[in-house]
Formats: C-alpha cells, structure tokens, sequence
C-alpha cells in the first residue's frame, strides 16, 4: 500500500490557499521580532524522530488488548506502515528494532526495503526482560545483575547479537533497559547487583563499535515494584561514565516518579555531554506510554526548551540536534496506531517549534537580574504561539501532506490494510 505524490498534491492543493494565509501572518509576526520563519521551517525539516518497530499495532495492557485489524505482521509490513507515517508527514525517517521480536531475516533485502521508503535504521534494542523460547537460563531473577555469572553471560551474548544485528542494516547505537530489580525488600544486594550490572555492560561496551553509542535507560519501576537496578538518571550517569566516553543515557519521559522535573536532568546530562537520546510518550500516573504531549504538553515544551538552550550554548558538536537519538516509546490501546503517531510527531516537532522561538538572549538577561515575571513571559509567549503554520510549511516542502491524519483518513488508508492484511493479525511486542 503506497500513497502516490499526486494523491498529497491534489490533497493539499484544496487546502493551500488558508495555508499560505496562515503562514504569511506567523511569518510576518516573528518577522517583527526578529525572527526567520523560513529558517526555523529548515530546522523543522531536518528534525527526524524513530518510530519503534514494536509501536505499530495495538497496544495492550496485562487486562487485555483490542485489536485495530490490519496490524502489521512482520517486519516487511512494519516497514511499509512507517513508510506511509513518512509519506504523509515526512518527519519519521527511522525505524528502531527490537530484538528478537524483529530479527531481519535477510538484513539486505530489509535495509533495502527501508531505504526505498526513505528510512533509516535507528538505534537497536536487547531485550533481556523476556525469556525466549529454547532459551538455557531464565531472566526471572535478572538479567544484567543476575547472580549467576552463566545468566550474565547469555544476557551478554545477547546484547552483542543485538549489535551484529544492527551493524548489519546500518544502526549506530544500542539501547539496553533492563527490568531488572526486585519485588520485595531483601530480595537484592543492591550494592552487588549495581556492580554486576556494571560488569556486565562494561563487557558489552568492547563489543561496540567505534563509531556507534550506547544507551543506558532508566526507570524507577515497573515490572519489578520494589526496586530497579538502574532505577534513576543518577545511575545511568554513574553506569554510563563507568563505561566510557561511547555510552550515555537515555531518558523515556514515562520513566519517572511522578512530579520529577525531567527538563532539569536533560540540562544536566547535557551540561555533562552525556545525553543521548529519548524515548517521548507521555502519562499521568506511571509509564502509561501515552501520545505525545496529551497530558503535558507545556513539559514537553520545557524540555525541548533546555535541548535548544543546551544545544546552543555548547559548541560541542556531540550536542546538535542529530546527535541525540530521538524515539517514540508509546502504546496505543484505544486509538489507531498509525494516527496516534502521526499525533505524536506532531506534539514532538510542536515543542521544538515553539522552543525555537524563545528569546535567548532576553531570557538569559531576565535570568541574570533574578526577573521571575519576565522569564515566564518569555517562555509563555513561545509556548503560546501558534506554530502549526511552521509545521504545515516544513510538509509542504517536503511534499507530504498539510494535513496527515485527515488524508489519512481520506484515502481510507487503515481499511485498505485491513483488506491487505486481515482483521486478526497481530504486532509483535508487549
Ligand atoms: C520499558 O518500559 C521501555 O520503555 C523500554 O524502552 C523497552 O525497550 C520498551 O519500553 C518496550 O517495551
Ligand atoms: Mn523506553
């Protein structure tokens, strides 16, 4: 199922006159405070974000799980949905695998698959959480941590699969969460089971590339409810500088104890160049991996704004804007996959749009002279712009659609795969 250019061109054409009304008063605005719309829409552009293989179909909960119909299943068909995610929005250019759930079969026909829908290989990820079939030992006590060095070692073993996989279709980083942890106090030796993690990423870390990084993601909780070997960014910072100047940490906004001021870690990982990359979702209680920015989306707007502040302040290159990993990690339980994304890279790119708009140099006077009312003027008045205009301008450019999700739904694009595909097929993942 491929969208044709000329079904976005006669798509658009209906809507561009009101489109380029809307752009020319935003442009016109930020024109007299000194702003470059056409400049920001570049920036706009280049600003890809991975879309997780194990993101496409129905998401569930350990209640149950409805399905959409027409899921993709396997890789091939996962490929073709992020393809159709990048035709109609053009900003989802990257895939991030999951493995075992999405081994390539034929790594060359699948990277050649991908390049012919524009899409990249982002980073890969272990899964050490799950026991697999034909599987020696068992992760129910640990991975990474376990106690028992021949656990350690298979866990080990695959981590560096995981790398072979991605050096194969082009990937340059590895991401490892691990649910490692316990249910009950006493169960762990907190301070032994740090220093096993630690050995045992060390031991991955030889196995990386040169050129590739690795991520280290934390949580607080969850699936383990007492404690969680690496339960906070602390101790990604701690295990990451342990394993050298290739590793850093990954930060999934879901993973955090509720209230935590997640803009302020971001700064400081960047202050300390050890950023690497994200996992956006967003929630209300726990890691509910909801849409992007539907719950708080002036959060989202505060991180974005320390990532333009950090990424300008530092002339280090490690810290621009296509050095860091950017992903969606969320589930999609009543919504339909496709269209919950498409949301979701709306909300990313929406923060990064207004983030961009914040007088830098005012703010940084307002900071100094301790002026509390102008900085949240500052802040408020971009967050508070309405840059859907930027948004539209960047797709039209590109030659995807003004408006994603109403094509969407106008091509009637989820019952052509349920014709495709079947009503009962079903995604890998959680
Ligand atoms: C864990 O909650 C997590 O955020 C990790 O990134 C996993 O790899 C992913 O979700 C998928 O289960
Ligand atoms: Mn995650």
């Amino acid at each position: 199922m491929n969208i044709q250019p000329a079904q976005i061109a006669d798509f658009n054409a209906r809507l561009e006159a009101d489109h380029r009304e809307c752009y020319a008063f935003l442009k016109l605005q930020l024109d007299k405070k000194g702003i470059n719309a056409d400049e920001l829409v570049e920036k706009i552009q280049d600003f890809q974000v991975a879309i997780p293989s194990w993101a496409l179909g129905a998401g569930g909960t350990r209640f149950g799980r409805f399905s959409i119909g027409g899921e993709p299943g396997n890789l091939e068909q996962k490929i073709q949905d992020i393809g159709i995610l990048h035709t109609l929005t053009h900003s989802a250019g990257a895939i991030s695998l999951h493995i075992p759930w999405d081994i390539p079969k034929d790594a060359k026909a699948i990277q050649e698959l991908a390049a012919s829908h524009d899409i990249v290989f982002d980073a890969v990820n272990s899964n050490t959480f799950q026991d697999q079939q034909n599987q020696p030992f068992s992760y129910k006590f640990g991975s990474l941590c376990h106690t028992d060095k021949a656990v350690r070692e298979q866990a080990i073993q695959h981590n560096i699969e995981v790398i072979e996989h991605g050096k194969a279709l082009g990937s340059k980083s590895i991401t490892i969460w691990l649910s490692d942890g316990a249910s009950f106090p006493g169960q762990l030796n907190f301070r032994k089971a740090l220093q096993r993690t630690l050995d045992s990423l060390q031991n991955i870390y030889q196995y990386l590339p040169n050129d590739w990084k690795l991520f280290i993601e934390y949580k607080p909780y969850e699936p383990n409810f007492y404690s969680t070997v690496i339960q906070d960014w602390g101790t990604s910072h701690l295990l990451a500088t342990e394993c050298g100047e290739k590793a850093y940490c990954l930060v999934d906004l879901g993973h955090h104890l509720p209230n935590t001021n997640i803009e302020q870690i971001v700064s400081t990982l960047i202050w300390r160049n050890k950023l690497g990359g994200f996992h956006f979702n967003d929630s209300k209680y726990g890691d509910d991996d909801l849409t992007v920015g539907s719950i708080r989306p002036y959060q989202l707007f505060l991180i974005f704004n320390e990532l333009v502040e950090g990424m300008s302040e530092t002339s280090n290159v490690k810290s621009q804007v296509n050095n860091f990993a950017w992903m969606i990690d969320a589930s999609h339980n009543v919504k339909d996959p496709l269209e919950d994304l498409m949301q979701s890279l709306e909300a990313i790119r929406l923060a990064y749009a207004q983030a961009l708009l914040v007088d830098r140099n005012t703010l940084a006077e307002a900071q100094e002279t301790n002026d509390v009312a102008r900085v949240q003027e500052i802040l408020q008045d971009a967050y508070r712009t309405d840059v859907r205009p930027l948004l539209r301008e960047a797709r039209w450019r590109n030659g995807a659609a003004l408006e994603p999700i109403e094509l969407f739904r106008k091509l009637e694009i989820r019952n052509l795969l349920i014709q495709e595909r079947g009503f009962k097929t079903v995604a890998t993942g959680l």
